[in-house]
């Protein structure tokens, strides 16, 4: 069944209430106060099934709001999340301030349907019932709820004359209701959930309950949601649906929860349950805004009330490219806002001024974690302007190339978008430019200027190095700080699966680009090499050893230098070195020792291997560093 929220608009006294109650049976004034001054102070709630076409069937849930120009607050609290409005206005009074003030909210809300209802028309006659008509069409020309123009057909906006009290117009009312609620686009039940909180109340036997309009997502028995800025986790115990129990609500239903985990003072309106740990508020936002025709010049600087879905903050508005926005016109803004409020790109907003409180505009949130300082404004300018593409694939394509070299995770590019992880795999597929690299997205380019960057980097450490045999991965890895580590490990390994690069140990170098030995020098490398395999553990002293060679001392040094480097030889003290197989094959060893006890002391060492005291305790010294052995009192253990 398709669920469509209705929202009632209009001045004070005009009949809004009256006609929720006349089409629905219910009335929405609930509050004590309410019923005693004949006004509505706060939201009210209604719905109402009608049969669509082909036996289907439309829920219409109804928020109806005050019409008093105080209460416009609790006005902007409900009219958040409608779908379709009914623009109230009585016949006998005509356009009056809060007809103006809801309507304009409306239009920067982004309201896209509705009807206009005249009320009270048993209270005028035929003809001045004519001439408020042809008064409340002018004032609607070119709106979305005017009628000339390009608007026909089944986007065409009704004005529909009604008596509450006598019931006529009532079926043309749902009629035209049905007709618009069909065509109205539904919101995405499959979306991250976010319902925004416009009731808390307890109820007797049921604990904490809340209410709101399910704007996106659905909500089950037994989820776990999170509760917006709390930052807390509570558990859904019950959920009702336009007032009767329900195993979900699905996105554009009017949704009453019965929370565990959650005490009601914790609770008020403004808050926002949505799906866990994949969204994070913001204390600063970047906008489009659109300031009203009526509304004073906004300087940049200036504070303004700020309000969206159920919540409020105040904004501090810093404008992008001007000093002030004329009034009717618009611009990219900056909203630092006094407390932080979960927003994401595409949620509108409207804004009040300061004080005295009047509705000067409203807009689009484009960007929810948007940079303190904006270095170049004409270049943040135009990656606003792509995040107000329609294509979901232009919008991601802008962000990810805003992040060109760090890249932008996924659970980032979740937060950033509201788009379940899922999608935007989806779409990475979809855009040729950009690689989702280990859930990390980045530009395809990036990663072509590293793999030419690597080898370029080498061959440049090559020549200024040529009697070192390469690199370190450390070492080169600092030559990329920026870029995304699962960037910089992609890139690396292709480079050495595609042969680009060699990875000897711990060492990178160009392939053929090692040191060059000459043969007497290849020739000494082996015989040491040789000399310190035979000798296992009973090794010679170093400086005997190079003084055996045909070539130079400093010759002799740098093929030392380069085994040791490479891990061939290892030094255990200043003049202790071994081969990294006799000291393999004495982990193994002490591996097998331990299966027979693991406590070691010298003079089994010297037992174990062979050796005297003179190497058994540098090895044990080296063997404790390494952490295969641990010094215990006078004695080891082997670990
Ligand atoms: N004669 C006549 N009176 C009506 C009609 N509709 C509403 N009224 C009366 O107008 C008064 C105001 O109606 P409400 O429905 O409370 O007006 P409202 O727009 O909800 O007012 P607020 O919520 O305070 O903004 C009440 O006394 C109603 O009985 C109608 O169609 N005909
Ligand atoms: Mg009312």
């Amino acid at each position: 069944m398709k669920s469509i929220i209705v929202g009632t608009a209009g001045h004070i006294d005009h009949g809004k209430t009256a006609l929720v109650k006349a089409l629905t049976g219910i009335d929405a004034d609930r509050l004590q106060e309410e019923k005693r001054r004949g006004i509505t102070i706060d939201l009210g709630f209604a719905h109402l099934e009608l049969p669509g076409a082909d036996g289907e069937r439309l829920r219409f849930g109804f928020v109806d709001v005050p019409g008093h120009e105080r209460f416009v607050r609790n006005m902007l609290a409900g009219v958040g999340g409608i779908d379709l409005v009914l623009l109230v206005i009585a016949a006998d009074e005509g356009i009056k301030p809060q007809t103006r003030e809801h309507f304009d909210i409306c239009r920067l809300l982004g309201i896209r349907r509705g009807i206009t209802v005249l009320t009270k028309a048993d209270l005028v006659n035929a003809e001045t019932l004519a001439v408020v008509r042809s008064e409340v069409e002018d004032f609607l020309h070119g709106s979305f709820l005017g009628n000339s123009g390009a608007a026909s057909g089944s986007s065409k906006s009704p004005i529909v004359a009604v008596s509450a009290l006598k019931g006529t117009g009532l079926d043309e009312l749902k009629h035209e209701l049905v007709r618009i609620g069909r065509v109205a686009s539904a919101k995405d039940s499959q979306a991250i959930t976010r319902l925004p909180i416009d009731r808390v109340f307890t109820m007797k036997g049921f604990g904490t309950v809340v209410t709101g309009t399910l704007v996106a997502g659905t909500i089950r028995k037994e989820d776990e949601l999170e509760l917006f800025s709390a930052g807390k986790r509570v558990r859904v115990r019950g959920v009702q649906v336009h007032g009767a129990a329900a195993e979900k609500a699905v996105a554009g239903e009017r949704t009453a929860l019965n929370l565990a985990g959650v005490e009601k003072q914790e609770l008020e309106r403004g808050m926002v349950l949505a799906s866990p740990g994949l969204l994070q508020t913001s204390s600063r936002v970047d906008v489009k805004l659109s300031l009203l025709p009526s509304a004073k010049t906004l300087k940049t600087g200036s504070r303004v009330h700020l309000h969206a879905f159920s919540s409020e903050a105040i904004a501090t508005v810093s404008l992008y490219e001007d000093k002030q926005l004329k009034p009717g016109g618009d611009a990219y803004a900056q909203l630092r806002l006094s407390a932080p409020l979960l927003l994401l790109p595409g949620d509108r907003f409207i804004i009040r001024q300061f004080s005295p409180v009047v509705t000067i505009g409203g807009g689009v949130v484009l960007e929810n974690d948007p940079p303190v300082r904006v270095k170049n404004v004409e270049i943040h300018s135009d990656f606003l302007g792509s995040l107000t593409d329609d294509s979901s694939r232009a919008v991601l394509r802008a962000r990810v190339f805003a992040r060109p070299v760090g890249g932008l995770s996924l659970a980032e590019a979740v937060m950033r978008t509201g788009w379940h992880r899922r999608e935007i795999e989806a779409l990475t597929v979809q855009i040729q430019e950009i690689t989702n690299v280990a859930g990390v997205l980045i530009p395809n380019l990036t990663l072509q200027i590293a793999r030419k960057s690597l080898i370029q980097i080498l061959s440049g450490f090559h020549r200024q190095n040529p009697l070192v045999a390469g690199m370190t991965k450390e070492q080169l890895r600092g030559h990329f700080v920026g870029l995304a580590p699962e960037a910089f490990a992609i890139v690396f390994d292709d480079a050495v699966t595609g042969g680009q690069i060699d990875l000897a140990g711990d060492l990178v170098r160009l392939p053929g680009h090692g040191v060059v030995m000459k043969d007497e020098e290849a020739e000494s490398r082996k015989i040491i090499e040789q000399i310190f395999a035979a000798a296992g553990l009973k090794v010679p002293a170093l400086k005997d050893v190079l003084a055996g060679l045909k070539i130079d001392q400093a010759r002799a040094h740098k093929i030392m230098t380069l085994l040791l480097r490479e891990k061939v030889l290892i030094k255990v003290s200043d003049d202790l070195v071994f081969h990294q197989s006799a000291l393999a094959e004495l982990r193994k060893a002490l591996a097998t020792q331990k299966l027979i006890s693991p406590r070691l002391d010298v003079a089994r060492f010297k037992d174990l291997t062979g050796v005297s005291r003179k190497y058994a305790i540098p090895l044990l010294e080296y063997l404790d560093r390494e952490r295969v052995t641990k010094r215990v009192g006078d004695a080891r253990v082997i670990l």
